[in-house]
């Protein structure tokens, strides 16, 4: 049969559910499991075009992140393991929307719109999480790529940041921009090799708690542990291969705790556990038997995010969110470059949004003396405008972010390592070697809970710091969040650093009014892209204020 009428009957096999409209948002699309057979399907095909476009490969993950075990949602991710172009959101938008029978038709308009090429050939390769949906998805899936005869590759169980790895990995293999084994394995090598060697001798402080929200970040951390014990080794025979100096590095002695790891009992997913419960819940899980001052951590169900948190004996529970891992990183970061002997030529910058604690920002560029760019909300736009700085640290809020070099800062760090005649001290040198493996640790594609947990293990075990002395580099300012039912949340636009409203404009000069009236007080009301709601956060001085400040706000948007 031709291809239209392959294309066709496939997709009469998975019929759009009629009245649905999908909309792909800031995360893919995502919504009950059993509606979106249709919509995966039609991501299937959006991937062999976006394949053939590129002539490269393209990654589909099927996943919903941190919403609970009845929902799924589906994503794409682009060669260089970044998230879909915004114009072919456009494009999977509609789709998804077309009727059955118009299916072939949408798909002939954005190849021909696209210029998309007909003599490559496409290859998928696409991954999902523990949810029960999962393999009845990738069927959909299965079933698109087979109707357009697209090669692909079946990674099963991964996390969100593994699938955007394992995107770039097998897009470089074999070029100058090599990003590892196209492997779990090489993921978990990767990381551990790198973890070592910035970990440099250094020992954490007490052990981890992770928190893996019954989700698949469980099994794969496992494994990841089990491949650090022999990844020692592994470090230790290179280092005698290729130097002539060759050094030993020790095991970091990382003790990790996994707790909430049932994978099994779907119903857990994310329930009472997981970051974003700790994140809005602003407590620990119910399940965590952590003492005072002991380290702990949660991913979400995906294992894009994380938070930190303890438990402060005077104080009670304490979170260290993204915010804090932000400025963690950026700081440290900004010590090793210092040391490491580069100086103000090497951009460093931090990517926040307008959730982030006014007293993170203040802290980045008044005591770190670092630049602070403000976007939109959404993964894609914090991690665009992180390339633009040489080193951009990122961070949402709520958990999601990572840090990103430029091509030139890493030449340039692996340059200065490999010049012995310019390394004046042993301290610049360890500082190098700690900087290049934070490089190698870091995950360049996307958040990613593994990794940015290794990152901040790292910091914390070269400053020999707990998170209570984290805790005290700055205060956060009391804060508050609401989510505000409206009739329209459509009428509500911000500009484009979402901390104001453009329209309607009676609410700004509302909300205006109401914020000068606290000290250091600051408010604002965005649409959620996410929910059918808008979402207020006000910040001041006290507590009582700042709830009192969203409270006015959330009348004002109501
Ligand atoms: C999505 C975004 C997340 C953002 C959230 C905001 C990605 C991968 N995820 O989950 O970064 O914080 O939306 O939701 O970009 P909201 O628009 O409902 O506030
Ligand atoms: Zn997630």
């Amino acid at each position: 049969a031709s291809k239209d009428a392959q294309i066709l009957a496939a997709a009469k096999k998975h019929p759009k559910p009629v009245d649905r409209v999908f909309q792909y948002g800031t995360a893919g699309f995502r919504m009950k499991a059993d509606l979106l057979d249709s919509v995966v399907f039609r991501v299937g095909l959006l991937a062999e075009l976006r394949s053939r476009k590129l002539k490269n490969t393209i990654g589909v993950m099927i996943t919903a992140s941190h919403n609970p075990p009845a929902d799924n949602g589906v994503k794409l991710v682009d060669p260089m393991g970044e998230m879909l172009e915004e114009a072919w959101e456009a494009h999977a938008t509609k789709l998804a929307n077309a009727r059955d029978e118009d299916v072939v038709k949408v798909y002939r308009e954005i190849e021909a719109k696209e210029n998309v090429s007909q003599s490559t050939k496409a290859n998928v390769i696409y991954g999902r999480d523990t949810r029960p949906s999962g393999p009845k998805l990738v069927a959909a899936l299965v079933d698109a790529l087979e109707a357009v005869g697209s090669t692909s590759t079946d990674y099963k169980l991964l996390t969100t940041p593994q699938l955007h790895y394992l995107t770039r990995c097998t897009n470089t293999i074999g070029t100058p921009l090599e990003y590892g084994d196209v492997s779990e394995r090489g993921y978990y090598e990767k990381l551990a090799k790198a973890f070592i060697k910035a970990m440099d001798g250094k020992k954490p402080v007490g052990g981890l708690t992770v928190d893996c929200a019954n989700g698949v970040g469980a099994p794969k951390l496992a494994e990841f542990l089990a491949v650090m014990q022999s990844a020692v080794t592994l470090v230790n025979e290179e280092e005698k291969q290729a130097k002539d100096e060759p050094k030993t590095y020790a095991s970091p002695e990382l003790q990790v705790k996994i707790i909430n790891d049932d994978i099994i009992n779907a119903a857990v997913l994310n329930h009472d556990c997981g970051a974003d419960f700790v994140k809005t819940k602003q407590r620990a899980p119910p399940s965590s038997t952590a003492g005072n001052n002991d380290r702990c951590c949660s991913y979400d169900g995906d294992a894009d995010r994380i938070v930190y948190y303890f438990n402060d004996p005077e104080q009670g529970f304490r979170l260290l969110d993204g915010d804090r891992i932000a400025t963690l990183a950026a700081s440290f970061i900004g010590d090793l470059a210092r040391e490491a002997g580069f100086g103000k030529e090497l951009k460093i910058g931090v990517v926040q949004t307008a959730y982030a604690n006014g007293a993170s920002t203040k802290y980045v560029e008044k005591t770190l003396g670092l630049p602070v760019v403000c976007t939109k909300t959404g993964v894609k736009h914090l991690h665009h405008a992180a390339t633009k700085f040489d080193v951009g640290v990122y961070f949402e809020a709520n958990g999601h972010g990572t840090v990103v070099f430029s091509q030139q800062a890493l030449d340039t760090f692996k340059k200065a390592l490999a010049d012995k005649e310019s390394l004046k001290s042993p301290a610049q040198k360890s500082a190098l070697t700690t900087l290049v493996g934070l490089t190698e640790v870091i995950n360049q594609t996307v958040g990613d809970a593994l990794s940015d947990m290794l990152l901040v293990e790292i910091i914390l075990a070269h400053k020999r710091w707990t998170p209570k002395e984290w805790d005290l580099t700055y205060t956060d300012l009391p804060n508050r969040l609401v989510r505000v039912e409206v009739a329209n949340r459509g009428i509500f636009v911000a500009d484009a650093t979402e901390r104001r409203l453009i329209e309607p404009q009676e609410a700004q000069t509302q909300i205006d009014a109401l914020v000068s009236k606290y000290s250091e007080g600051r408010s604002f009301a965005r649409a959620s892209g996410t929910e059918d709601a808008v979402r207020v956060y006000a910040e001041a001085s006290t507590r009582s204020e700042a709830d009192d400040l969203a409270a006015k706000v959330a009348a004002v948007v109501k």
